[in-house]
Parts: C-alpha cells; structure tokens; sequence
C-alpha cells in the first residue's frame, strides 16, 4: 500500500484489550483507522463501529479481511481464535498485529510458522508488548552493552491484581507468564531449555481451584537461572518487576515511578491497578511501531518464531506445573529468515 495513505485497520475481537486498541488506533497513535471491527457478538462490535466514522462491524474475522477498505488486521479475540484468524490474514498475506499468546498451544503456533514460512516472507509481528517498555528497553541496552558482564540470573515478578473468574493454574503459563517467557528469550538472546513450577501453600484469597501464587523455573541454553513469580490475585495493585544479576552488577526495572507522598505520618505512592495502565506506553508504542512497519512495506516486532518459541515454552510449563518434574523444552529447527 502506498505510505501516505492511512492503514485500514480490522480489529478482531472487542473485549478489553480489542476495545483498547481502536480506541488506540483513533484516538492515540497516526497513520490508521479503524475500518472494521470484528465479534462473534454482533451487539459487541456494533456499538464500537457506529461510534466511527467508515467502520463497519463483522461477526467473522474472513468477511472484515475480504473487505477493501481492510489493509492490516490485529487479533485481539481470545487465544483459541487466534489461528484461524492468523490463517485467514496469511490466506490473503495480509499484515498481522496478533495479541499474545500467538496460540495457546504448540501444534497451532507451528501450523502459523509454517503457513508464514509458505509466503515466503514475514507478515505477523506477535504482541509481546513489554519489548516496547521503556524500562524493559533500557535494561536490554544495558545488557546487550555487556558493561555488566555476562548476565547469570533473572527474577521476575508478575503480580495481577486478580485475575477474571474462570482463569486456571494452566492459563498463569500460557497467558501470564507467557510475557516473562517472550522477555527472558529477548533480553538474553537465546532459548529457554527446561522448565520447573513450585506451588506456594495457596493464598486464601484465591478463588477455589487456582493454586496462587506460583514459582516458575526457566533453564537457559547458556545455564543462566531465571525465577518468576507468578501471583494472580495479589490484591494491592498490578505489579511487573524484573531484575538482572550479572558478572558485574544487578540491574531492577519496574518499581512504582512516584510521586512519592509524605503526609499525615506516613509516606507511600500509588501503585496501578491493571497492565492497560502500567504498559499503556509500551502498547502505544507497540501499535505505532506495527502501523508505522506496515506502512513502509516492513514487518518489524516479536516474530512467529518467537511465538512459537513461547508457546513451546509454555506447554512444557504447564506438563511441568501438572506433573511436579523438571521437563525440557524442545523446538523444531528454526527456519531462515527468523532470528
Ligand atoms: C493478561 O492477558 C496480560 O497480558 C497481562 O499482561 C498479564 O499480566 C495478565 O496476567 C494476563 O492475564
């Protein structure tokens, strides 16, 4: 398409995340609209369509694709829809923002990378969003700088606030951690080989069912060590912490920025209750980066690859978590072209 006209956007799936992006897309970022927006609920879609101007509302993502007023897609349903959306787009190679996770489980997520490899060129960037965190950023210079030194361990933290009813011991693997999966592999630039879970004595905050909260184990290819905690229904706030401890030094990204308030005897700060408002920059950025790519005839971002990478990792999480044993992950050869 040409890069001066405005990128027609369908959004698939007006749930939380669906319903903040064409907000994003009409009200934040330049160069998009929103032309489409798709739900299996029709009286979802509707309302948000007729709010915009040219959008027209859909109940089926392959209808919104084959419209001519559709020039990239972002999946934003839920991550059992994401491959035949996926396939769909890649049907038409059509440009794809596609939420995380790229589908839930192995299998799917291979199917994509092999339906993409079949163009012959990229066209899905995957929505692992905290690459685009300024803070996560930062850390990643500074590491790949190699000022610190090799990098020996990572403790990640992932506090939720709660999380919606429904939510299993699975999904904390698949849909949670997920994001500290996709970073670990970026900021250390190399696979994840094994996986072990550890189930704290559950919070009696925890709905029936979910064991909260959890210690997730990565293994690295270069034998680093990388814990995350993972904590579904903390109920202070949404908290997202990550540390680095190299042959020369610790960096620690993610405590509350301020204002830092001192009155009536006490001093504290206010911590945010969801990630739409914690990463609402790195979303921002996230969407403007895709659109601007697209633009330019450019796929940029997170990769198939790296969803597939994640998805591997989280099935082997989820065999660890049911099981109690160490299992290692094992991914297909990654194709040229993928790094
Ligand atoms: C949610 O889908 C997200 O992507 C959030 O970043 C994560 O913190 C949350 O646990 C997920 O359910």
């Amino acid at each position: 398409m040409p890069a001066q006209r405005e990128l027609g956007v369908a959004v698939v799936g007006t749930g939380k995340m669906g319903a903040d992006h064409v907000r994003r897309i009409e009200r934040v970022i330049s160069g998009a609209r929103v032309t489409a927006v798709v739900d299996i609920e029709a009286e979802r879609a509707k309302p948000l369509a007729e709010a915009i101007e040219g959008c027209t509302a859909y109940t089926e993502p392959a209808a919104a694709m084959a419209a001519h007023d559709v020039d990239a897609v972002l999946i934003a349903s839920s991550g059992t829809a994401h491959e035949a959306a996926l396939l769909a787009a890649l049907g038409r190679d059509l440009p794809v923002l596609c939420e995380k996770p790229l589908t839930p489980d192995a299998a799917s997520a291979l199917r994509v990378l092999e339906a993409e490899q079949r163009l012959g060129h990229r066209r899905v960037q995957v929505g692992f969003m905290r690459r685009y965190d300024a803070e996560y950023l930062k850390l990643k210079r500074l590491l790949d700088s190699g000022e610190l030194g090799r990098t020996l361990m990572l403790h990640h933290r992932h506090r939720n606030l709660s999380l919606p009813p429904g939510f299993t011991n699975a999904m904390l693997i698949t849909d949670s951690v997920v994001h500290e999966t996709d970073v670990t592999r970026w900021l250390l630039d190399q696979e994840i080989t094994a996986v072990s879970v550890r189930k704290a004595a559950p919070s009696s905050l925890a709905p029936e069912g979910l064991d909260d909260l959890q210690l997730v184990l990565f293994e690295t290819g270069s034998g680093a060590l990388v814990d995350v905690e993972i904590f579904g229904h903390c109920g202070f706030g949404y908290q997202v912490i990550a540390e680095a401890v190299c042959e020369r030094g610790a960096v620690r990204i993610g405590d509350e920025p301020g204002p830092r308030v001192s009155a009536d005897g006490r001093w504290g700060g206010r911590i945010t209750p969801d990630y739409i408002e914690r990463f609402e920059d790195a979303y921002d950025r996230q969407v403007q980066a895709w659109v601007d790519a697209t633009r330019r005839g450019e796929v940029t971002g997170p990769s198939v690859w790296d969803g597939y990478a994640a998805a591997v990792v989280s099935e082997a999480g989820v065999l660890a978590q049911r099981e109690g044993r160490r299992v290692e992950v094992e991914l297909t050869e990654r194709p040229s072209g993928y790094r």
